[in-house]
């Protein structure tokens, strides 16, 4: 049947109308339908040996446009809608966008996801199906508040299985249900998602914002994701909430293969288990104890296969974000994996006695990163710097041991999502230029230099930039109720707020702009600041930095001197679907997190392949690009990582010799404080983190303060010289192929998972 007579006949059949007389949201609910339909005669992908990527996290952000891209259909769909006076971007918006994610690591296994399909591997993703998943960000009187997202509705991307697994907290037990959701490759076969829910999970136990009973784990597990972990009660639901998805990942492992009657003692050839970040690593136990209990493996047996089977992602260096579970928590929630956790750290602490490798330290704390590095097999980092750091430094104990498990491998971005669908007007122009083979292969995008010359192509590029400038500010003004120019220049800084990625120190360039301009020193074209962020809701200082980009945001635009000139924008509740808009209409990417600190990031790839140009530390994989784009196509600033990490080790930064010893540092700081902006803004908030600038400012915001203004005035300046900066443009989207994810997952495949 040809894809328009599916169509008709859904309409038809679910609501008795004619195409163009469905709503928006019965054409989505139809085209949903559809979707699936299309995607479940999808040829699952087989194989010897099949990797899961077990994650706490998969933000797969809405799935309609990029299923229809890989289905091949998303052209002829469009088509057909628009002869029945209706557009799929509409159709679009009536999608629901689930938020199983905090950020990065979440965003990355989705895009890991889409990759492994693609180059048809087999590999599934196994999850937890929040109901609620991360909060929804609302701003009130300047601070933000959190709510439930509610994303699932009656007819979802979630296809339930019928499969149930039981999962004991010692004696309490629960019963799960497995959803799935398929996972279709662009022009290639089908793995899936594998989502497990708490059968008697109840709704109703969310009351005001994102509160609920935390004690009631057989009616909350799978509510949130994340719960506030600033108490006792968020730690243990936090565990629980691990255990449960470990167990359940770890039966349906072992279901899949008895099904195949694989021999279980070479489980090893059959699967791969990529544990994504600490969360999960409770599965090596979990696997160990199973194989024992239940297979009647001996322990060493048992040990030898699971670790010859678990690999392991480490996605920060940062000490507060590394797991250390008091052994007294684990025990109350999952008593039955305590003999396994004291066994494997035993077999440590007989082998080794140097304290920093044990798995229990002496304050009874269980060190999850270390169970993966002695019983996993591969140990990466997500950037070549950060896999530096963890080799020379933070792991360098381990290094010292298992050099031969340690790797990296850089992250990357699926292009299906972050160009093909999110820039449809740049990928039809990438197309015409050099062809269709980009698609398959990214590094094809190289031949864009060959037109490095051509001033039609230079032009039309920075004009598809100027047309999602318009259409981005068209949104906002509908959103967030402000006017920006769509001629000024679009600076963004979109990613989680957290101290390290030092929005405050961007806030801090803000101020100083602000100053000049009142002192009559106006930029020669207006500036666009955007920012995106959501905060963990127990995150202090995060909180007052959204609440003095909020205070600036209000002061700036409402002052008739200085807007015309400069604009300051928070967009409301930052997801997938908002960045999908705000990446295509960027000029200038703010990557400035304190160097070192930032393991990879993967927002500074979407900019690039889109077209903006990288105001960037020398951290991450913003020094992969460095290296790619060469320094006439980056403004890199600031002290490398090296200088960093001496500064934490000496514990020798003092802010305050910034602050005083600098009249511009000096200005910019002490109008956190001004009566100005005291007038807008709350005491509490701006004292505190005014406070902590001068008084700690543990992320060395101060550090780089001045070469950032300068930098940043530079690029500005530069912006002036249109022809210069369509060729930076041009190299940075040619030059954006190493990023792709599937370059990523064919590297995890050769090193790592080595599925034939
Ligand atoms: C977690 C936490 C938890 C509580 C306290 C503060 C804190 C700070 C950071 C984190 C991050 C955990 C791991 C993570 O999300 N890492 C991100 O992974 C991305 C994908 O590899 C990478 O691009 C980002 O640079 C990295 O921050």
């Amino acid at each position: 049947m040809k894809l328009e007579e599916k169509l008709v006949k859904l309409t038809e059949s679910k609501y008795g109308k004619k195409i163009g007389d469905c709503t928006d949201a019965q054409l989505y609910d139809c085209v949903l339908q559809l979707s699936k339909d299309m995607m479940a005669e999808s040829p699952v992908i087989e194989g010897e040996k099949k990797v899961y990527y077990i994650s706490m996290e998969f933000l797969i952000g809405k799935l309609l446009s990029n299923n229809l891209i890989n289905l091949g259909i998303y052209e002829e769909l469009n088509d057909i809608l628009e002869a029945n006076g209706k557009a799929l971007s509409d159709i679009e918006e009536a999608e629901p966008e689930p938020s199983l994610g905090n950020g990065g690591l979440g965003r990355l296994a989705a895009c890991f996801l889409d990759s492994i399909a693609t180059l048809g591997l087999p590999g599934d993703g196994i999850g937890l199906n929040y109901h609620f998943g991360l909060f929804k960000q609302v701003f009130r009187n300047h601070l933000q508040k959190a709510e439930k997202n509610e994303w699932i509705e009656k007819n979802s991307w979630l296809n339930p299985t019928g499969i149930s697994f039981e999962v004991s907290f010692g004696k309490k037990k629960v019963k799960s249900v497995l959803y799935d959701i398929d996972v279709i490759g662009y022009e290639n076969g089908r793995n899936k998602l594998h989502l497990f829910d708490l059968e008697t999970i109840d709704e109703s136990l969310v009351k005001e914002g994102i509160s609920f009973d935390k004690e009631a784990i057989d009616k909350n597990l799978t509510l949130f994701l994340y719960p506030d972990d600033s108490d006792e009660a968020g730690n243990l639901l936090r565990i629980y909430q691990e255990y449960f998805m470990v167990s359940n990942g770890a039966q349906l492992i072992i279901k899949e293969l008895k099904d195949k009657n694989r021999d279980l003692y070479r489980m090893d050839e059959y699967v791969a288990i990529q544990i994504n970040d600490t969360h999960p690593t409770m599965v090596i136990p979990e696997l160990i104890r199973i194989l024992t209990d239940q297979e009647g493996f001996t322990i060493e047996d048992a040990i030898c296969v699971v670790s010859r089977t678990c690999a392991y992602t480490n996605h920060t260096i940062l000490a507060e974000a590394l797991e250390k579970w008091p052994l007294k928590y684990i025990e109350k929630v999952v008593p039955q994996l305590i003999p396994f956790i004291k066994e494997l750290s035993n077999r440590v602490a007989k082998k080794y006695k140097d304290e920093r490798v044990q798995i229990i330290d002496k304050d009874q704390r269980v060190h999850m990163a270390h169970i993966d590095i002695h019983y996993g097999y591969s140990v990466n980092g997500v950037a070549a710097i950060h896999t530096d750091i963890l080799k020379e430094t933070e792991l360098n104990h381990f290094y010292q041991i298992y050099p031969e498990k340690f790797n990296n491998k850089t992250n990357g971005i699926t292009f299906r999502r972050w160009l093909l669908s999110c820039n449809r007007e740049l990928a039809a122009f990438l197309t015409e230029t050099i062809g269709e083979g980009y698609k398959k292969n990214a590094d094809e995008l190289e031949k864009l230099l060959t037109k490095i010359d051509d001033q039609t192509v230079l032009d039309k590029i920075y004009d598809i930039k100027q047309s999602n400038k318009a259409v981005l500010a068209a949104y906002i003004q509908e959103k967030e109720g402000i006017t920006l120019n769509a001629d000024s220049i679009f600076d963004i800084q979109v990613k989680r707020l957290h101290e390290y990625k030092r929005q405050q120190m961007n806030a801090l360039y803000i101020i100083h702009k602000y100053l000049e301009i009142k002192k009559g020193k106006k930029p020669s074209t207006p500036l666009t600041f955007i920012f995106g962020a959501k905060a963990a809701p127990a995150y202090v200082i995060a909180q007052d930095i959204i609440h003095l980009l909020l205070v600036l945001s209000e002061i700036i635009n409402n002052d008739p001197e200085v807007s015309p000139y400069m604009k300051v924008v928070m967009v409301e509740n930052y997801n997938v679907s908002y960045a999908e808009k705000l990446i295509p209409a960027c000029d200038i990417s703010e990557q400035i997190s304190l160097a070192s600190k930032e393991a990879s990031g993967t927002g500074n790839m979407k900019f690039m392949l889109n077209g903006a140009v990288t105001l960037g530390t020398e951290d991450g994989a913003n020094v992969e690009i460095h290296q790619l784009v060469g320094d006439d196509n980056i403004y890199t600033f600031g002290k490398d990582s090296d200088t960093v990490i001496a500064h934490y080790a000496k514990a020798d930064y003092v802010s305050k010799d910034y602050y005083e010893n600098s009249p511009v540092i000096k200005e910019a700081v002490d109008f956190i404080v001004s009566k100005e902006a005291l007038a807008v803004g709350n005491k509490e908030n701006l004292e505190r983190l005014y406070k902590e600038l001068l008084n700690k400012d543990w992320f060395m915001t101060l550090l780089d303060l001045e070469d950032y203004i300068a930098t940043k005035d530079r690029m500005f300046a530069d912006y002036e010289d249109k022809q210069k900066w369509k060729k930076m443009m041009l190299v940075n989207i040619a030059k954006a192929g190493f990023f792709s994810s599937d370059r990523t997952i064919a590297e995890y495949n050769r090193d790592i998972w080595k599925l034939k």
